[in-house]
């Protein structure tokens, strides 16, 4: 049985996955989360009563979490391209930077976009703020970093891309990458060229009128 894939393709933590199986051409079955009360959102609502996705369900298995997701596949279902290194420091590396990329890219950039979907009396201007300036502080801190380096670990692409690829992108619609960080800017248009995060943009751009903020007019 192939592995079912609970997931929305706008959704960025569910690209983050699909950029792994497609990076390996891994088969598996979408379970489209669209529809509320479709037989695919029961499965899942039932899976995870968190209703966080994506989830992965695999040889009976439930998995939760997008980069566990990917270290499953690695371990259950690997290709040719090995997303998390064998060598032990290496991969240390590359679930810091996964880290990174969850924690102080998508998490702040999240915080911006559900505030926009609160009622009015409910919004939060402080923690805006502060995703703002965690943002900017994001930026900053990758451009250093990645100056001079293909993708996130070095030469290669891993995990830590998969992560990269789509929080940057919408971060950039959110609380845009400022002129002053050129590297950032050239490390998102990197992911965009990719050919597996590339599909996953086309297969999500049906779906654009759902960003809360706008969806700008590029990419
Ligand atoms: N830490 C989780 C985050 C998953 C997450 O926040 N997914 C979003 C979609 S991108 C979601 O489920 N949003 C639904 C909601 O917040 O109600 C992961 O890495 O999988």
């Amino acid at each position: 049985m192939l592995p079912k894939l609970y997931a929305h393709p706008f959704s960025s933590y569910c690209q983050k996955v699909l950029i792994a199986l497609y990076e390996n051409g891994t088969a598996f079955e979408w379970r489209l989360l669209e529809a509320p009360g479709s037989p695919a959102m029961q499965e899942f609502e039932a899976l995870w009563p968190l209703k966080r996705f994506p989830v992965l369900v695999d040889a009976g298995h439930t998995v939760l979490e997008s980069s566990i997701i990917i270290e499953h596949l690695g371990v259950h279902h690997p290709g040719p391209v090995r997303l998390v290194p064998q060598d032990l420091q290496a991969a240390l590396e590359v679930r810091m930077l996964d880290r990174f990329f969850d924690n102080y890219v998508s998490t702040p950039q999240q915080k911006i976009v559900f505030d926009r979907i609160r009622a009015e009396a409910d919004r939060d201007p402080y923690g805006v703020a502060e995703a703002r300036t965690m943002l900017d502080s994001a930026y900053a801190w990758l451009d250093g970093f990645i100056a001079g380096r293909e993708w996130a670990a070095g030469n290669t692409f891993s995990l830590a891309d998969c992560a990269a690829a789509p929080a940057l992108f919408y971060a950039d619609w959110s609380h845009p990458i400022g002129a002053r960080f050129p590297h950032v800017r050239a490390y998102r248009q990197r992911l965009l060229a990719r050919p597996s995060f590339a599909r996953a943009v086309e297969e999500a751009r049906p779906y654009r009128s759902y960003f809360p903020l706008g969806a700008p007019d590029r990419d």
